[in-house]
């Protein structure tokens, strides 16, 4: 694997895209190394950079160029394979001290195990902070295929940090898990939900969100149709623009401390899920600088 992504990302001219003037750092964490059914989300964050080349830098709903806040590209932050826990190290010491240094981190994965590591070094800044998560998946499982940094493990780690999490498109999951968030009071949405009533999640997960937001949003989220290219694909799924109605609100109330896109398995002969990926990344990016 190149030691840095073959652009920065949205192809930025170097005012924007300098280390010290920018308030955002997109961190690629190309790791699969847990993933159960199939494999390929380690090439996910040069396809999404790749992506990012052919997104217009002009927010068509805000009217904005939010990218003169500056956006960063790091290096990749993994080289090698290695062993999960290794991993949850190497991510936790490559944040830290951006987030040290007032970044906002963009991690692009990879897979949802990434996410713990990111969630640990943002919250020692934040302590208080909660998790927006969209996801197929609750991933609460203590413990999968024999680790308990499997990427259907993630929420459950942010869970033992101490962080609230909202959960967001959720159709799969076992009665344990299930179990899991009512003995927790977990608060989560069906995609059945969230197209009931978008406006109403986005009321009701702005109340169970602490003042500063991490968000994670593993792609599968959203239905097949819009985003095939992931691992674990679940029918059903939210839609791109319900996504982005609950994003604003969180922009809007909330101050959008970190993030992370995680799950994005480029698919040969195609590109719709890194470029859906891409300028979902720019959203977040965009939203963040909504707050007052
Ligand atoms: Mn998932």
């Amino acid at each position: 694997m190149q030691k840095w992504p073959p652009h920065a990302f949205l192809d930025l001219e170097e005012e924007y895209a300098d280390f010290k003037r920018s308030r955002f750092v997109v961190v690629p964490i190309g790791y699969d190394g847990t993933a159960t059914y199939r494999k390929g989300s380690r090439f996910g964050p040069d396809a999404v950079i790749e992506a990012s080349q052919h997104v217009d830098l002009f927010d068509e709903q805000l009217l904005e160029e939010f990218y003169q806040a500056g956006i960063y590209t790091h290096e990749h932050v993994i080289q090698d394979a290695e062993p999960v826990e290794q991993v949850q190290e190497r991510i936790y010491r490559a944040a830290r001290p951006l987030v040290g240094a007032g970044k906002t981190l963009i991690g692009l994965g990879g897979e949802h195990s990434i996410t713990p590591a990111l969630v640990r070094a943002v919250q020692e800044k934040w302590p208080q902070l909660s998790v927006l998560h969209f996801d197929a998946h609750l991933d609460l499982k203590n413990s999968y295929y024999g680790s308990c940094y499997n990427h259907a493990c993630a929420l459950r780690r942010v869970h033992d940090l101490g962080a609230p999490a909202v959960s967001i498109g959720v159709r799969s999951f076992d009665k344990w898990e299930y179990d899991f968030t009512k003995a927790h009071k977990k608060c989560f949405f069906t995609p059945e939900q969230v197209a009931a009533d978008v406006k109403g999640v986005a009321k009701e997960t702005l109340s169970n969100l602490s003042e500063q937001v991490y968000i994670t949003f593993d792609i599968d989220a959203l239905d097949p149709s819009q985003a095939p290219g992931t691992g674990t694909p679940e029918a059903g799924g939210i839609d791109y623009r319900e996504a982005l109605a609950v994003l604003e609100a969180v922009g809007r109330h909330k101050r959008i401390v970190a993030a992370d896109i995680v799950e994005v398995m480029p698919i040969k002969g195609q590109n719709v899920t890194e470029s859906v990926a891409a300028r979902l990344a720019y959203k977040i990016i965009s939203y963040a600088q909504l707050y007052t």
